[in-house]
């Protein structure tokens, strides 16, 4: 049985009470330690923590049996250690995206007296992954494996999280500089490590599964599968209502390399190129909306499930083909490609 997400959050409460313990030992004053306890709260909690169960899933399937209660307690620290990695990542990229909401809230930097304290507290989230790591895993021989692989992981969606602005500038629309090439760059390193591939990967070196041959299976597979739950965010950026979504859609404002850009510009004919080109990227409110009546004149929801359908069939063919004789299980891949497809959130 797969964990569910209340059984999940009974473990960050002890979390945040190591890591405010980790600060008394400094005597922070209570204000700033008050603070932390917040910026952790408001921005770990209140999401689907798909990542973070996958953790805990994969480990119990890579186990093949149920978990002790230690067991449990250390696969959900390591998926909370995600968790706070992705926190880390969004209270950023809301700043960098100039965003409103999240999960329904307005963004971290927009809360009252945050403003820019924000960009330190992210650091801090970041920070929390490192010292838990250290409290939980340090006498265990993956530690050192399971701190490289979260250090490259950063580094890589940090990568990705560079090509997604540098291809958005603020202030100059070039349509000609949006590529699919490009897009899939974007996607796979902002999105597919972190949020696909790193749960499996850790579970791997948790549970003493993680053989060259293991590990590059998972990212043959998660990395494809990532791309796709990238294209499926990019979608709902523009196509969901957005208090079913938890956030308001920047992507067209923001002048994005997103999949719906990428698409309408391999279909659109000469005047609505022109209609792309007056109107996209500008922080303004009737042009964003003649983008979306574009959007829907060139049928671009139907392009989606069709690439959807498209996408989940190879990702079946992938997983079909897994070889499990070093212990790696077809249904870790089944289970996360379950908890994604056809998402409205
Ligand atoms: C998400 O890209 C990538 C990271 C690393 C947070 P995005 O800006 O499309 O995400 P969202 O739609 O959640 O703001
Ligand atoms: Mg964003
Ligand atoms: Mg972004
Ligand atoms: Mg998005």
């Amino acid at each position: 049985m797969p964990t569910t997400l209340k059984e999940f959050e009974t473990v960050f409460p002890k979390l945040v009470k190591d890591l405010k313990e980790h600060c008394e030992k400094y005597k922070l004053p209570d204000q700033a330690l008050n603070w932390f306890e917040q910026n952790l709260n408001h921005n770990t909690l209140g999401g689907k923590c798909n990542r973070g169960l996958s953790v805990v899933d994969t480990t119990q399937l890579l186990l093949n049996r149920q978990l002790s209660q230690d067991e449990f307690f250390r696969s959900a620290t390591l998926g909370w250690m995600i968790e706070l990695l992705q926190a880390f990542f969004l209270v950023s990229d809301d700043i960098m995206d100039s965003s409103k909401t999240r999960r329904g809230n307005p963004c971290w930097y927009l809360m009252p007296n945050v403003g820019m304290i924000a960009i330190n507290d992210a650091f801090m989230l970041e920070s929390s992954i490192y010292l838990l790591l250290k409290k939980y895993f340090r006498q265990e021989k993956c530690y050192v494996d399971m701190m490289e692989l979260f250090h490259e992981v950063t580094f890589q969606t940090e990568l990705g999280q560079a090509c997604d602005l540098l291809t958005a500038p603020e202030d100059h629309v070039d349509l000609d500089n949006f590529s699919l090439e490009k897009y899939t760059f974007i996607v796979i390193y902002k999105t597919a490590y972190y949020s696909f591939y790193l749960p499996v990967a850790l579970a791997l070196h948790f549970t003493g599964h993680a053989s060259p041959k293991n590990l590059k299976q998972a990212e043959d597979i998660l990395i494809p599968m990532g791309e796709y739950f990238q294209v499926q965010d990019d979608y709902l950026d523009n196509f969901a209502d957005p208090s079913t979504l938890g956030k308001i859609g920047t992507d067209i404002q923001d002048n994005k390399c997103s999949w719906l850009v990428n698409q309408a510009l391999k279909r659109c004919n000469g005047s609505q190129r022109k209609v792309l080109e007056e109107n996209y990227g500008r922080k303004d409110k009737d042009k964003e909306a003649k983008v979306k009546k574009l959007f829907d004149e060139l049928e671009l929801e139907k392009v989606y499930k069709e690439y959807e359908e498209a996408r989940v069939k190879e990702l079946r063919e992938k997983i079909a083909a897994v070889d499990e004789s070093e212990g790696m299980k077809k249904e870790v891949f089944e289970e996360f490609l379950r908890k994604i497809y056809k998402r409205s959130k």
